[in-house]
């Protein structure tokens, strides 16, 4: 048998030359000595660019925003100390399905094999641990070794990217410099094809439906975005005239201006004619739905029986389900096998609400912010939200071309500020938002210092309550534990860069938020918002009461008049 062409490579720069071939061209991390290896590679071949955070904590999180824009993303960690660091973000792309590769170099193999005790392990003769812990939170993980390094590295790429899932692999801190035999050819990302008849029976057995149905309808959920099908949902609603909406963990991946987009389904918390739509359709399609309690209002969301439930590589129509298929294959399929119709036509556009004027003088409130905010948002921001009142964002109407970047299943707080450097050093011509409350913005502050440091002019929205105020609306509206230090937030560009060149801005009435909302955009702009501890939009401190009443039960403390309340007029 012919053996396929090969030729003869280091370890750790096939590592990052497959690296860049799959697309990627930033590395965030933190050296250590069992990596510092593979950066002297990196700096000795000119592949990637090294980008070094505070903590791996914060380059899981960047690697996680870069994957969003790029397609896929990478950092690198030390063993153990830093694998653990980054294991809460890479668990946050798990579960937000991001494909991101952590890359920790690991115990060299040396004292793996004479079982020699080293730094970073718990000194207990196992050097597992690390690669048993990260076995739960990705869709792959191996240790290379001169023997499988050419494998495996092709193996872990390719699983992130087709299954938009993180991977994790160990290099041994004595093998980078290694030569083994590789393929000679470049890494190609690719899905590997459907299988013909099972493309065909489904597509015929979706347009079936979809064609039969008198109120079709498309349900989104994030999947959309990562397997890149949003652009394919939207003519397939254009041709059916059927509407579209989303659940909020992907929020603006369908255009809302698209004049088949409906707005986001949260069951009983969806406005009216979103719930009819999606509830009472003869044949709803939901891409990728993973309900949760904060992406169905509390389990009120109720889909048809008969919904199709169409997945990254699998689809459920009726009793069917077809394996061996991808998501987009079986969209364009079905677009070009429904027919088109013209009598059914999108639900006239509400007019915008008439904005009330703000009397500049007054003191900044919530409710004047966000109506603010509604004016400041321009067609292809990249719009962040961390946990917190902030998730008021979701009720603005994105311009076209925006991206949103949140974690609403993992809901770690601090991960925009992490993500942020991600997003910025993934599509730096971009504008950026970040919608960030202090308390998550004091879990991964320290990465403004490197935002400032590669001269990104993201615009960062601070609301500054003292505390935990969504916390407050579960329990403890006036507890101390609720409360946190109150920093000089707006000192900080200084603080982390000497020399920066950021406008500053502490927002305490109308006014002062209107100025610094006419700043422009040229070099980072840090506006500190100071607002009441008990201020936030009703539907955020309602979502929090009763996410009390599921979290404690009748028998919990909220009761105690424990609790912010949404303020009764
Ligand atoms: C890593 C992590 N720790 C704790 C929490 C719990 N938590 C959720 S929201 C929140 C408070 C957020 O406060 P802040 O960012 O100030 O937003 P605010 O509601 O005050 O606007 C906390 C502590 C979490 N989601 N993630
Ligand atoms: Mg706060």
């Amino acid at each position: 048998m012919p053996s396929s062409p090969s030729r003869r490579m280091k370890i750790g720069e096939f590592l990052l030359l497959r690296l860049e071939e799959a697309g990627v061209r930033h590395l965030f991390g933190v050296p250590g000595d069992y990596n510092l290896v593979l950066l002297q590679q990196l700096q000795d071949t000119g592949t990637l660019k090294w980008i070094g955070t505070c903590s791996e904590l914060n380059a899981s999180y960047a690697a996680d925003g870069y994957a969003r824009l790029n397609g896929l993303g990478a950092l690198l960690v030390t063993n153990g100390v830093g694998a653990l660091g980054a294991i809460n973000g890479v668990g946050g792309s798990y579960s937000e399905h991001v494909p991101v590769i952590c890359i920790c170099g690991s115990i060299p193999l040396r004292s793996v094999e004479r079982g020699l005790g080293m730094h970073h392990t718990m000194a207990d003769g196992s050097y597992d641990h690390f690669l048993n812990a990260y076995a739960h939170v990705t869709a792959a993980c191996a240790r290379l070794t001169p023997r499988n390094a050419a494998i495996e590295i092709d193996r872990l790429i390719l699983t992130a990217w087709r299954e938009k899932r993180p991977v994790y692999m160990e290099l041994p801190s004595d093998i980078a410099y290694l030569d083994i035999e590789v393929p000679a050819g470049p890494l190609v990302l690719a899905d590997a094809p459907s299988d013909a008849e099972r493309l065909r029976s489904c597509i015929a057995a979706v347009a079936r439906r979809l064609s039969a149905a008198t109120s079709p309808a498309i349900l989104v959920d994030a999947d959309a975005d990562r397997f890149g099908v949003a652009s394919e949902l939207m003519e397939l609603a254009e041709k059916m005239q059927a509407p579209v909406a989303v659940i909020n963990t992907a929020k603006g991946v369908i255009d809302e201006t698209f004049p088949h987009y409906l707005g986001i389904y949260l069951g009983k918390a969806s406005e009216a004619h979103v719930r009819e739509a999606i509830e009472i359709s003869d044949c709803l399609l939901a891409i990728g739905y993973r309900p949760i309690e904060v992406t169905t209002g509390d389990f009120t969301a109720s889909l048809p029986a008969n919904t199709i439930h169409a997945r990254g590589h699998s689809v459920d129509v009726g009793d069917d389900n077809y394996q061996a298929v991808t998501l987009k294959e079986v969209l364009r399929g079905v677009i070009n096998a429904v027919p088109r119709v013209r009598n059914r036509a999108p639900r006239p556009v509400a007019a915008a609400a008439a904005r009330t004027h703000a009397d500049p003088s007054a003191k900044l409130t919530q409710a004047a912010y966000w109506q603010a905010m509604q004016g400041y948002l321009r067609e292809g921001d990249v719009l962040f939200v961390d946990n917190g009142t902030s998730y008021a964002l979701f009720g603005l109407k994105f311009p076209p071309k925006c991206t949103f970047v949140g974690s609403v299943n993992w809901g770690s707080i601090g991960y925009s500020v992490g993500a942020l450097l991600g997003t910025l050093t993934a599509a730096p011509e971009r504008r950026h938002l970040l919608f960030v409350g202090d308390g998550s913005f004091q879990v991964t502050a320290q990465e403004l210092s490197t935002i400032l440091r590669h001269d990104h002019k993201p615009v960062i929205f601070l609301i500054n309550n003292g505390g935990y105020t969504i916390e407050r609306g579960y329990l403890g509206k006036d507890e101390a534990y609720n409360d946190i230090a109150n920093w000089s937030y707006a000192d900080l560009p200084k603080v982390f860069r000497r020399d920066t060149s950021a406008r500053s801005f502490v927002v305490k009435t109308n006014g002062d938020l209107q100025k610094a909302l006419s700043a422009p955009n040229d070099t980072m702009i840090f506006v500190e918002s100071i607002m009441d501890r008990y201020d936030a939009l009703a539907p955020i401190i309602n979502s929090s009461n009763k996410g009390a009443e599921l979290d404690y039960g009748p028998r919990g403390p909220q009761n105690r008049d424990n609790q912010l309340r949404p303020a009764t007029h």
